[in-house]
């Protein structure tokens, strides 16, 4: 069981402000003490760059940074090569439609989305159908919103080539059934993106167990850094996609008129890394494993539960997912603006996120212009639960005198 009052000794945001009731995770976590301890560990005694110096110190920086490769890829099951740094999930999931998508798709192949899709998983794929030719085709959601594997059989064809979905919806809070998909996927000959960006934080994931081809996340949302992502993919896919930002570090030899790469994944890293934010993300994932994987998800579970039951007692809120997966839950007050309700959550300190949470596909389906959403994490308790009911209580008062 996780003691809330020891955890937020990690979290210095706590220490800076009191009476913090911090609901917006799912948008970014707070950093941990650990975290930011070694990445100004290497600022302020070394700030040296990696993989060039021929001295001690960048020696020592490059072995810190490639240590940390080592951690990521241990968390989340991988072989070390498999490994690329990217600025965040929108840039992983960017480099796979830039590189995999452009050069591999062509008119007649077929690419499988969802509703569920954040814009970073939707759009990038979007503009590889409108560049190749190639279709995209989307999962009809059921009525609670979720993906299906029933809705998935019927757009999977001999023809789909890709299937990018988001393993954990960031609006609804759903776990999509990605194993069994990853599955069907694979009899056709298709590869599966799968947007981590809400699930590696919160659960135990293992990319070999999971069989997915490519998996993208963000440092930040997991008490690591900001700045910091990660593009796992299988290797064997790796080396045959090209890079798709040319110069430092990437390059072998340049000549006049060729010029070759790196192995993977170096080739896809190109110019001077951020190398304080991946030894922090390395950290990060060690902190997140000590405390267990299971743990945390079993903690979100307890918390959701709770605020859901009260939720559903107050009158005129609308809770779009009562049957959330995850600690993610989004809802409205029945005819007020979520930007409009948000500022009652303000005054009382209590951080939750409104609007669409760029996924606006979701938004539309919702048939509304937007939600509020509170999100839970590790240094989440009841106390935080109570304050945001609360806050609910008194935003749903308040505006019942103009509807
Ligand atoms: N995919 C999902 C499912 C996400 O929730 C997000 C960020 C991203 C991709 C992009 O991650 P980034 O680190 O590159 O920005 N989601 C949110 C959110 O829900 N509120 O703020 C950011």
């Amino acid at each position: 069981m996780i003691d809330v009052k020891e955890m937020r000794k990690h979290f210095l945001a706590y220490e800076a402000h009191p009476d913090l009731v911090y609901l917006d995770s799912a948008a970014s976590a707070l950093k941990a003490k650990e975290v930011i301890e070694v990445m100004d560990e290497y600022l302020y005694k070394s700030g040296v760059n990696v993989h060039r110096g021929v001295y001690k110190l960048s020696y020592d920086a490059t072995t810190k940074y490639e240590e940390a490769r080592e951690k990521i890829a241990k968390f989340i099951n991988a072989n070390f090569e498999e490994i690329v740094f990217t600025r965040g999930a929108s840039s992983a999931l960017n480099l796979v439609a830039s590189s995999y998508g452009l050069s591999f798709l062509k008119p007649g192949d077929e690419i499988i989305s969802s509703e569920l899709e954040h814009h970073s998983n939707q759009m990038p794929w979007l503009n590889v159908a409108n560049k190749t030719g190639a279709t995209i085709k989307y999962i009809q959601l059921n009525d609670e919103g979720r993906v299906t594997i029933e809705e998935f059989k019927k757009v999977l064809t001999k023809n789909t080539k890709v299937v990018a979905l988001t393993h954990v919806s960031n609006v609804m809070g759903y776990i999509t059934p990605i194993k069994e998909i990853i599955e069907l996927a694979h009899e056709v000959g298709a590869i599966v993106i799968v947007d981590g960006a809400q699930s590696v934080p919160h659960m135990k994931i293992d990319v070999k167990e999971l069989d997915c081809d490519f998996l993208a996340f963000s440092g930040h949302k997991m008490v690591g850094p900001t700045g910091v992502g990660v593009l796992y993919g299988k290797k064997k896919l790796l080396d045959k996609m090209p890079p798709i930002e040319f110069g430092g570090d990437m390059a072998e030899d340049v000549y006049l008129d060729h010029m070759t790469f790196k192995d993977t994944p170096y080739k896809f890293e190109t110019g001077t890394p951020m190398i304080a934010e991946v030894i922090g993300l390395g950290r990060a994932c060690e902190f997140l494993q000590e405390i267990g994987m299971d743990e945390i998800l079993e903690h979100e579970e307890k918390l959701k539960k709770i605020a859901i039951e009260e939720l559903k007692k107050i009158p005129n809120v609308e809770i779009y997912n009562p049957n959330t997966d995850t600690g993610v839950i989004s809802f409205n007050i029945k005819g007020v603006h979520p930007h409009d309700a948000a500022s009652v959550f303000d005054k009382n300190n209590v951080c939750i996120r409104a609007g669409h949470h760029c996924a606006e596909l979701i938004i539309h389906w919702l048939k509304t212009v937007g939600t509020l959403r509170a999100s839970f994490y590790i240094y989440n308790d009841e106390e935080d639960v109570k304050k945001f009911i609360a806050s609910v209580k008194e935003a749903a008062d308040f505006f019942s005198m103009f509807i």
